[in-house]
């Protein structure tokens, strides 16, 4: 503390006697820099006491005793001020400065001087406010990026996201959206989580909403009622996403549904004292790369690039929630423990009833045959296409659907990377799925009977 005292002293003696502009600057600088520290959290962390009692105090001192001196040294300053103590009323009213102290006395000072002096004050001020108001931003946000390396989140600058450069950051091995960084780093991991809870988590783009709608549906007896009179995103809310936000979330009533795109390691802590059921889905990597790639563009987020070299940055662990290969390596690992189910969504395209069935099962509430069959329909591609509770059309004027020309419910086939790779980056992907097969994970990127530039066959 003693060293920092010295620093802004040497620097205010260094600053305040010849640039008029300076010492406003530095002492409007320093109250910013102490509104900031005064509201975060970094206060106790670093300087481990009270700031408003004895830093803020400091900081006054220096910098009000910093512009006195100035004030006292700098000549059209000292002018100003001696025509202010010395002026006489009558002059001062003419001249329309208001009320002055009785003990003023008669000076000459030209005119053209007196105009001079204003301009200059004039000029000082306003490059003082303008100086401190570039230097509080360009402070806050080096503060901002300091405080979040202390926490170990990491920012990165990528230019593939064109002007949102800063979309993606690193924490803990994951790369993950900075938007959302302040809520999955400072209270996800604190989110009280209840036995009776029902989780639905993946990786972005693996199929959640079709696997939250058949949870919904399995899990409240088949209401299809209540299904239809609220969106996915109202009656299975998103955990990490400010809506509706962690605190309405926990206000909900049991059974919760929660949704989050969160790695196992990233969960609330809670989740390992309290077993609620979680169904963890997956998806190949290759049609999860392609959809999340129209999934960015669609959220208005320009790319600088095409598929490909979106699915190069997936391979480098440069899109949000990479690594995949981590995110589902750890959910794999998961699996034995008995309320983690792990399900894919190739399973639901090529065995719809059977997988319903397992999930039903896991649920604790078996379903008929007929009520699969009727589950099938409700949230088959087109129909979830076209159900304005699940096809994320409330985000209609926030995302770009026009732009893109694809919805939410973009094309719900396995295979639609071949439309978009090389060879060459096929095999890459290969690569890296085959590091999962040690430990019995496979993985189905082309289904025979799902022809993805097929068109839909629409039944009455
Ligand atoms: S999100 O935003 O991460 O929650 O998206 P998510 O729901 O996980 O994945 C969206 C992709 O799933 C497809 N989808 C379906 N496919 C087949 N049948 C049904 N009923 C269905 N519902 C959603 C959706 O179309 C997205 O995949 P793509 O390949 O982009 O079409």
């Amino acid at each position: 503390m003693v060293a920092f005292r010295c620093c802004v002293n040497q620097m205010l003696r260094l600053t305040h006697v010849n640039n008029p502009g300076s010492a406003v600057n530095v002492s409007l600088f320093g109250v910013c820099w102490h509104r900031i520290l005064c509201r975060s959290t970094f206060k106790q962390a670093v300087f481990k006491m009270p700031l408003n009692h004895t830093f803020a105090p400091m900081l006054c001192n220096m910098f009000s005793r910093s512009l006195s001196t100035f004030v006292r040294e700098t000549s059209p300053i000292k002018k100003h001020f001696t025509f202010f103590r010395t002026a006489c009323p009558s002059e001062l009213k003419q001249r329309g400065l208001g009320y002055c102290s009785p003990r003023v006395r008669h000076v000459t000072t030209a005119p053209h001087d007196r105009s001079r002096i204003r301009n200059l004050l004039i000029a000082t001020y306003v490059s003082g406010a303008i100086g401190a108001t570039l230097l509080a931003a360009i402070g806050y946000r080096a503060f901002g990026r300091f405080k979040k390396r202390a926490r170990g989140i990491e920012e990165i600058d990528e230019p593939f996201y064109g002007r949102r450069k800063q979309y993606i950051c690193r924490y803990r091995g994951y790369t993950l959206p900075s938007s959302l960084i302040d809520t999955i780093a400072n209270d996800v991991p604190w989110f009280e989580v209840r036995d009776d809870d029902i989780w639905v988590v993946g990786f972005p783009k693996s199929g959640a909403t079709w696997m939250q709608e058949i949870v919904y549906l399995i899990a409240t007896d088949f209401d299809y009622e209540s299904a239809g009179s609220a969106t996915i995103e109202d009656r299975f809310p998103y955990l990490e996403y400010p809506i509706p936000g962690l605190k309405a979330i926990s206000a909900m009533s049991s059974p919760r549904f929660i949704k989050s795109h969160l790695p196992f390691s990233l969960l609330p802590k809670d989740l390992t004292e309290k077993k609620p059921k979680i169904i963890y889905i997956v998806r190949n990597p290759k049609d999860t790369a392609v959809s999340l790639h129209a999934f960015t563009r669609l959220q208005g987020t320009k790319l600088n690039g095409t598929v490909e070299n979106f699915a190069e940055m997936f391979l480098k662990d440069l899109v949000i929630y990479g690594p995949w290969l981590k995110h589902v390596q750890e959910a794999w690992e998961q699996k034995n423990e008995g309320n983690v189910l792990f399900v894919s969504y190739e399973d639901l395209h090529r065995d719809f009833r059977g997988t319903a069935g397992q999930i039903a099962k896991f649920l604790g509430k078996p379903a008929s045959e007929a009520q699969l069959a009727e589950l099938e329909q409700h949230v088959s591609f087109r129909s979830m296409q076209n159900n304005d509770k699940l096809n994320y059309s409330w985000y209609k004027g926030f995302w770009d659907f026009e732009g893109t020309q694809e919805g939410f419910m973009r094309k719900g086939k396995v295979g639609d990377w071949k439309n978009h790779f090389s060879p060459e980056l096929a095999n890459q992907f290969d690569a890296m799925t085959a590091k999962l097969e040690s430990l019995g994970l496979t993985f189905v990127d082309d289904l025979p009977e799902s022809d993805v530039n097929k068109p839909e066959i629409v039944t009455a």
